[in-house]
């Protein structure tokens, strides 16, 4: 049987210990003079992925989703989760300890107001909350007649007696030949960029943006390949980069030192401080921790709130990074194909498991001898778990794929020259005429955004609508963004732009998104349909006023034709179905052989002869 390696299937808290810690930490509170303190589930960098000595929330309260945020104060405490983890959060934690809020129906600023007693002060760590953050607890410390207080260290430390080290995994170079642009390039656009903000200097705090920005890679967090450190880049003059030595062989040093001052982490408030007076300084306000603008205000300089001008720098790929996205997903279409016809082969028993799927979904990937990790922990679910958007299967929930369900697979790969990304809805047995139905109404809003066309300067928002379309019609709808940014070998999830309601940001030629509509029926099945996308400009017909994007699907791999209507479909969809299959046959069939091959030819038949 085949065994994964990049993601584990326990139970990762215990409610039973929250009582106690939750006691200690008031205790801890008392001789602080504190009358409150905030915990989120949050980083110095706000990762999405944080390394475990910064769990500070799950140790206290059990709660291991990975978005959410505790409140302690005195006599009340609560956990605020988004409604994804609901249901995960009341199980997880003890609710005679904390109660269970939901973070958009309760916003935490406003438990706060109205529970903190007047007069009493309330803590935080100025380390791990955001600028934005401070200014909301700060707001809903004035309506409680409070003191909001900066904590100088966090108290959750001084009682997590046995809380692990913090990451030093070693740092390597990103090839050239994957990058796409020397770090010296990249820091001379970025300064060009300061030039033209009229910003003295920009502090990178996302490890993201220092890793696009000095071509370095590492490994301090799970499926995002980060390796955790700060930059401040000056508009004029060498930058410096902050990390852990220990994290640097001679080699990566000797690179680094060529294009930045290379220094301590312990090293980083002296020196920006250094830098700060009479400076206007760029801080994300969003990302950034408070403690840095501290710093420097301290120092008489300016923050310059805004944007990271990285975030949409490497959001922006270039021909590299787009020829090596392309071989990523030849190189995943590959594994999927090989995954799908194993599938095909296995589920009919009814014995295959949830489990067994993600397993076999990876073994596949690393026969290609070139993963690295998985890009997030394989989200798959059988039957009414296919219904929960963010489901991550263990060994206790773990379901078997029985003949008659919808099984939902959602995955995606991190290899050197690319991110992927991918989600495949298939049936197992005969889908029910209602399940056919729905399938095809997602795929009808996949097609619509896989095909849309749009004039530059068009945001994400303005997209969003035609991927919902055609189940607004049968009054139908999706709980979730339609896509998001990826990275290059970075996150699976990377801003500014997204498509979605609240997708502001421009799409630009060179961006990569996902397209991924689905449906979910609570308890019974989840549908999602998931390629990613690469904005390119598109020809303008003869008489066009304005330039023109679309989008090229880079995802190669069978979508289910059982579960499509295929009297449902238009012409123009339909020829966008067989268009894709006849790709995905030509480009993945010469990468597979025998029963896969035999597999892949079957199911990229076109649907349009059939209808
Ligand atoms: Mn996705």
């Amino acid at each position: 049987m085949f065994e994964a390696k990049f993601q584990s299937f326990g139970e990762k808290t215990d409610p039973s210990k929250g009582k106690a810690r939750l006691q200690a930490l008031r205790a801890e509170l008392l001789k602080r003079k504190l009358d409150g303190f905030i915990v989120p589930r949050a980083d110095q960098h706000q990762n999405e992925y944080v390394p475990a000595s910064e769990e500070r929330l799950a140790w206290l309260t059990g709660f291991a989703g990975s978005a959410g945020v505790a409140i302690v104060l005195e006599n009340k405490a609560a956990l605020f989760v988004d409604g994804r983890y609901t249901l995960e959060a009341k199980a997880q934690v003890d609710e005679t300890a904390f109660t269970v809020e939901h973070l958009v129906d309760t916003p935490p600023e406003e438990w706060l107001a109205k529970n903190l007693k007047a007069g009493g002060n309330f803590g935080y760590d100025p380390l791990r909350t955001t600028i934005d953050g401070v200014e909301k607890l700060a707001k809903a410390c004035v309506r409680a007649n409070a003191m909001l207080v900066a904590a100088e260290s966090n108290p959750v430390d001084a009682i997590w007696t046995d809380r692990p080290p913090p990451p030093l995994s070693p740092v390597v170079l990103h090839d050239i030949r994957f990058a796409g642009e020397s770090a010296a390039d990249k820091i001379k656009r970025l300064q060009g960029e300061l030039g033209k903000a009229k910003l003295d200097a920009a502090v990178l705090s996302d490890p993201a943006s220092v890793a696009w920005t000095f071509n370095i890679r590492g490994s301090d967090v799970m499926h995002t390949p980060l390796p955790l450190s700060w930059a401040i880049v000056p508009q004029e003059g060498k930058s410096s980069l902050f990390v852990d030595a220990r994290k640097l062989s001679n080699e990566v040093r000797d690179t680094l030192s060529k294009v930045a001052h290379v220094q301590e982490p312990a090293e980083f408030d002296a020196a920006l401080a250094a830098l700060a007076k009479g400076k206007n300084i760029r801080l994300d306000q969003a990302t950034a921790p408070k403690h840095l603008a501290d710093v420097i205000e301290k120092a008489g300089g300016t923050v310059a709130k805004g944007a990271d001008p990285v975030t949409r720098m490497k959001a922006v790929k270039n021909e590299t990074e787009i020829a090596g996205s392309r071989a990523a997903h030849k190189r995943d279409g590959a594994a999927l194909a090989k995954f799908l016809a194993w599938f095909d082969r296995e589920a009919p028993s009814g014995r295959l498991t949830e489990i067994d799927a993600v397993a076999a979904l990876e073994s596949f990937r690393r026969e290609t001898g070139k993963l690295k990790d998985v890009s997030f922990p394989t989200i798959a679910g059988a039957g009414p778990h296919g219904a929960i958007v963010h489901y991550r299967v263990t060994q206790k929930s773990n379901r078997k794929i029985s003949p008659g369900v919808l099984f939902l697979i959602d995955s995606g790969a991190q290899y050197e020259d690319g991110t992927t990304d991918v989600t495949r809805t298939l049936s197992v047995g005969d889908p029910t005429h209602e399940m056919r139905e729905r399938f095809t109404l997602v795929l009808k809003g996949h097609i619509a955004i896989a095909r849309s066309i749009f004039p530059e300067g068009t945001t994400g928002a303005q997209l969003d609508g035609f991927a919902r379309a055609p189940l607004w019609r049968a009054g139908l709808d999706f709980d979730h963004g339609t896509g998001h940014g990826v990275g290059s070998y970075l996150s699976v999830h990377e801003g500014p732009a997204r498509i979605s309601k609240l997708g502001s940001a421009r799409l630009e030629a060179g961006m990569i998104l996902s397209n991924e509509p689905g449906y979910y029926k609570t308890n019974a099945y989840g549908i999602r349909t998931e390629n990613l996308v690469l904005v390119q400009p598109c020809r303008a017909p003869a008489g066009a006023e304005k330039k023109l994007l679309c989008f090229e699907t880079l995802t190669l791999a069978p979508i289910d034709r059982r579960l499509i209507l295929p009297s449902e479909l238009s012409l123009e969809e339909l020829d966008w179905l067989d268009t894709y299959h006849a790709r995905v046959r030509a480009e993945i069939s010469p990468l597979v052989d025998g029963d896969v091959r035999d597999w892949l030819i079957a199911a990229t038949e076109p649907v349009m002869r059939v209808a």
